[in-house]
């Protein structure tokens, strides 16, 4: 299995679905669509690890890959979602270095960092039959934070210069909020502030990635180089489909 951030060195846009659904069959069916990515949603979802799991185990045999959002950089939360399986993680809400350092070190286990060893028990590692999970989960694992406060804005550069942060993702909307703008993540003060973010994660040489607001801003985003996008949500797509084919039946 390519880990996502080999994937992210491709070069190709990456294009992604929210998951908000915490459903199985949701899961199962947007895996066979055509997205490069589909992004299980702790933070703001009505998941559990035992939701997770089921939709992880729904995908795993569709190439694409899935990355949970954890519902906060808690370790514990880390922890559990990585034993379930996930090897991509998208962490909310990472406003210092320090905190983006503390969300790698979640991710490794001593002395490197601080997680802790289920091995066997693990369906990270095969219920301890992949032998090698241990010593190579720095190089399997992809670790992305949220840029999306006003603080994260300021130490864009503290964070994106942590080792072990593979990408930074934009998140239109809590930036939003935080800027002043709640609910407007289109406002021209929100997107100047995206732009800069966006220039000085490439300064880093690290891949940028962003939640398009529409088709449209995604094409815009895709020009702009960022390397992976979300593109819609799966309640949007039922929701839109749904409301089309009442409008176009309905006299
Ligand atoms: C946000 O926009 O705040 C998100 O977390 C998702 O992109
Ligand atoms: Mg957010």
């Amino acid at each position: 299995m390519i880990a996502f951030k080999q994937r992210l060195a491709e070069g190709r846009t990456l294009l992604g679905l929210w998951q908000a659904l915490a459903n199985n069959y949701t899961a199962d069916i947007s895996a066979r669509a055509g997205f490069d990515w589909l992004l299980f949603d702790g933070e703001h979802s009505p998941n559990t690890p035992q939701t997770l799991l089921g939709q992880l185990q729904a995908v795993c045999a569709h190439l694409v890959e899935p990355i949970a959002r954890v519902p906060s950089g808690d370790p514990v939360w880390i922890k559990q979602y990585l034993d379930i399986g996930f090897t991509t993680l998208l962490v909310p809400m990472v406003d210092t270095a320090e905190q983006a350092a503390a969300v790698v070190a979640a991710c490794r286990y001593p002395p490197a960092g601080i997680r802790g060893v289920a091995s066997a028990t693990a369906r990270a590692t095969g219920f301890g039959l992949d032998r090698s999970y241990l010593g190579e989960v720095a190089e399997r694992i992809t670790v992305i934070v949220q840029i999306e406060s006003r603080e994260a804005l300021a130490n864009v550069a503290a964070i994106a210069a942590i080792d072990g942060i593979d990408a930074l993702f934009i998140g239109p909307a809590d930036l939003a909020a935080s800027l002043g703008h709640l609910g407007n993540p289109g406002h021209e003060d929100v997107q100047e502030a995206i732009a800069i973010a966006k220039a000085v994660i490439d300064a880093a040489n690290k891949p940028a990635g962003i939640f398009a607001l529409s088709p449209d801003d995604a094409r815009n985003r895709i020009a702009e180089g960022f390397r992976f996008i979300s593109i819609g949500t799966d309640i949007g797509v039922l929701l839109t489909g749904a409301r089309n084919l009442v409008s176009s039946v309905r006299q």
